[in-house]
């Protein structure tokens, strides 16, 4: 079975150029609830840690210093088959090769700089989920 939450992130290049109310905008038009919402701004801690995976990749460095560099929006979005409908929703890692109409397409500045983190898996949503809100604020 397919869970119904997922993680994402409004990242540093699309708050300054503005897309927090067109992307929001998307999403909720997509039939994703939103069940919790901050604007915050990573630490390079943070941001070490929730991209932990990739840090043996020669982009890490500029991918830290990309993700700290201004403010976020964090959010948990719910929808049935969550993960797999919103990674629809904001298309391929690289805009250039982002589908018409998807988020990253219309927002993205290039891969390093694309607008929208969304988790890849029900396992990693979870994880991400818990990594930037509290057990009271998902559920209160
Ligand atoms: P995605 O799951 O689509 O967010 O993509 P990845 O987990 O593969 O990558 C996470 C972030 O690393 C991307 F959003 C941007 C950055 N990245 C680069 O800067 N260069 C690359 O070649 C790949 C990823």
């Amino acid at each position: 079975m397919t869970g119904n939450k997922t993680f994402t992130m409004i990242k540093p290049d699309a708050v300054d150029n503005g897309y927090i109310g067109p992307i929001l905008e998307k999403i909720t038009a997509a039939g994703f609830k939103i069940i919790a919402m901050k604007f915050t701004q990573l630490s390079r801690r943070d941001a070490q840690e929730f991209y932990a995976i990739h840090k043996e990749r020669p982009f890490f460095g500029e991918l830290v210093d990309f993700m700290t560099r201004g403010p976020i929006v964090a959010a948990i979005l719910e929808k049935d088959n969550a993960v797999e409908d919103f990674r629809a929703l904001i298309g391929a890692t690289n805009p250039a090769e982002a589908a018409e109409g998807t988020i990253r397409k219309m927002y993205a500045t290039d891969i390093a700089e694309n607008a929208i983190h969304g988790s890849d898996s029900d396992d990693n949503a979870a994880i991400e989920c818990a990594f930037h809100f509290s057990g009271r604020e998902i559920f209160s």
